[in-house]
């Protein structure tokens, strides 16, 4: 006589189980073709697009679709740098990985990513939950990130299999300038060289091993 209570223990276990299955499913519904991606300026020169793996430099400021209140602006953040971040590999949320998609240096674009692609459900910090974001980017510059094996091996001067910050240094600005973008002061290498050791040296002892440097390869493998 117990197995009854039993059994409809199991299937409500499994029906909330079946539940999130298909509501996880239903969050994941939106696509690229959710993201509405306005060009508000396009520079002459537009002809080195920005494509996943990338390192992309950008300001981006951040507005609440509903009543265009801005919760973030990188002009006011860490001092007004423009933000480096390896475009498609979930260094910033998913809207922008694919609204940022394609854009060259100098070019500017309004986007508008649903919470699906944004902070969601939950909403984060001074986004609410379910809120439609609207962010005006302006890039600033493009250069091949490093992220795949190829670049890795080009950074690794002495070949020892680990990338010192002097090696991703002299890599970022041969890259830098290779386009012949005129030269920049040290601090500016030095700001991307401590951005790209702060999101791949996980264990900070201040190098940067295949295995930390492979984490922007985890969906290619
Ligand atoms: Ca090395
Ligand atoms: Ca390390």
């Amino acid at each position: 006589m117990m197995m009854l209570p039993k059994f409809l223990g199991f299937c409500l276990f499994l029906c909330i189980h079946i539940y999130n299955v298909i509501v996880d499913v239903t969050v994941a519904v939106a696509t690229i073709d959710d993201v509405k991606i306005e060009v508000l300026f396009t520079p002459d020169d537009c002809v080195k697009k920005s494509k996943k793996g990338d390192l992309m430099n950008a300001h981006y400021d951040g507005y609440l679709a509903e009543d265009g209140t801005q919760f973030y602006c990188s002009r006011s953040d860490k001092a007004g740098h423009p933000q480096w971040f390896v475009l498609g590999v979930g260094q910033i949320i998913k809207g922008l990985d694919i609204g940022m998609n394609g854009m060259c240096a100098g070019e500017k674009r309004k986007v508008t990513v649903p919470p699906e692609l944004a902070f969601g459900e939950k909403g984060k910090g001074p986004v609410p939950p379910n809120a439609t974001l609207v962010f005006e980017v302006e890039v600033y510059s493009v250069s091949k990130g490093p992220r795949s094996l190829e670049s890795f091996r080009d950074i690794d001067l002495d070949d020892d299999k680990v990338l010192t910050r002097e090696e991703v240094r002299f890599y970022f600005k041969v890259e830098y300038e290779r386009d012949g973008s005129k030269p920049r002061e040290d601090s500016f290498y030095e700001r991307m060289v401590n951005d790209v050791f702060q999101k791949s040296d996980h264990d900070r002892d201040g190098l940067i091993t295949l295995k930390e440097y492979n984490i922007y390869e985890h969906d290619e493998l």
